[in-house]
């Protein structure tokens, strides 16, 4: 199978690191007022590595121990058999978890995939169960990780939105969380004219 590859993989990484910064930034600094140098400081360290991305007023998805954000499918041309998905997610609490699929009553099937490229050519082949660490996020981008999703069974065109529940391990249960997913032309969302 081929598919056309392309490159966002710094971009997000930007994105992640905003994401790992806005969490940081989360803890009240009580001290700044009362001290002057210390508002310099941390006015200057809040401000450096969050300003190649513009903030994300992005609500994360999921539960008390999972949190998904910039769920999207990339929008195909009518009659596409075969769609991808994608979404960071992370764990807020508790050990590490095992995902260990995805289904969607939106398509005649759902699993997850990961590109590479051997010899020049784009892959890709199923990722298998992955496992969900605390303090870390799990990526899934074009050119990396991806849910492949065929068949769709429902209009898929841009601005749709598609449930798609993600299926963790849970001692011998699965557990299963919701995510809404918004098809896009790319990543990025409103105001991205893509
Ligand atoms: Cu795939």
């Amino acid at each position: 199978m081929k598919q056309t590859f392309d490159r966002n993989t710094f971009s997000r990484g930007l994105l992640m690191m905003a994401l790992g910064a806005s969490l940081v930034a989360c803890s009240p600094n009580e001290s700044a007022e009362s001290n002057p140098a210390a508002v310099e400081a941390s006015t200057a360290s809040a401000i450096e590595p969050a300003s190649p991305v513009p903030p994300a007023a992005e609500v994360a998805q999921g539960n008390d121990e999972f949190a998904v954000t910039g769920a999207w499918v990339r929008a195909a041309p009518p009659g596409a058999m075969m769609l991808a998905g994608y979404f960071t997610l992370n764990k807020r609490q508790g050990g590490t978890r095992r995902l260990v699929g995805a289904r969607s009553d939106a398509f005649g099937d759902v699993s997850i995939h990961r590109s590479f490229v051997e010899d020049g050519v784009s892959k890709m082949r199923p990722a298998g169960a992955l496992d969900v660490n605390p303090d870390e996020s799990l990526v899934f981008e074009p050119g990396g990780l991806h849910l492949m999703l065929m068949s769709p069974k429902v209009d898929v065109s841009k601005g749709q939105r598609l449930p798609i529940w993600l299926c963790f391990e849970d001692g011998d249960d699965i557990e299963e969380i919701e995510i809404e997913f918004e098809v896009r032309a790319e990543a990025g969302g409103e105001g991205n004219a893509g």
